[in-house]
């Protein structure tokens, strides 16, 4: 079948506690493709823009700070049905609860609580999309074609 792209995340805390290489070990071994990675730091406006649905929340201010405290590993993954399997793979959103419930979940692997999760995974398909859009700035469309008439 075609393969779907998603986004991961592996936040400050995955990146500085060295888990990168396991995480990685089970994204290949669990059938992903990664094929883009960069690591960057964000700035507290890139964070707000990342995470602009949850700017009305109590626990943003905390989110922001959290995923701004240090670089983070940004991925594309590929495969088949993407979108859902890496949201299985990653376990819910509470790293403490996923230890108990989802114990092979990478949440539960490397994360700590609600908010120190460790990873991130694209909701969707059109929220894959955007996020990759978001960190990997692909020229739309009309511009591609627009330079490639230039050339
Ligand atoms: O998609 P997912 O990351 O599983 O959860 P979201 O509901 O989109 O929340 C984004 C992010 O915000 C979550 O990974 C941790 C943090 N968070 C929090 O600190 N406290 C909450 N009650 C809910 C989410
Ligand atoms: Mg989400």
């Amino acid at each position: 079948g075609e393969k779907e792209r998603t986004l991961g995340i592996i936040k400050p805390d995955g990146l500085s506690g060295n888990y990168t290489n396991r995480i990685k070990q089970v994204i290949l071994e669990s059938g992903f493709e990664i094929s883009k990675e960069i690591v960057i730091q964000l700035d507290e406006q890139d964070a707000a823009n990342f995470y602009a649905e949850h700017s009305s929340k109590i626990f943003f201010t905390d989110l922001i700070r959290y995923m701004t405290s240090g670089p983070v590993l940004v991925m594309i993954l590929e495969k088949e049905d993407g979108v859902a399997h890496w949201r299985n793979l990653i376990g819910p959103t509470d790293a403490g609860k996923a230890k108990i419930t989802h114990p092979h979940s990478i949440r539960a692997m490397c994360g700590i609580d609600l908010e120190k999760n460790c990873i991130h995974g694209s909701d969707s398909h059109q929220s894959a999309e955007r996020e990759i859009a978001f960190f990997f700035k692909e020229a739309p469309l009309d511009e591609a074609v627009r330079k490639h008439d230039e050339l």
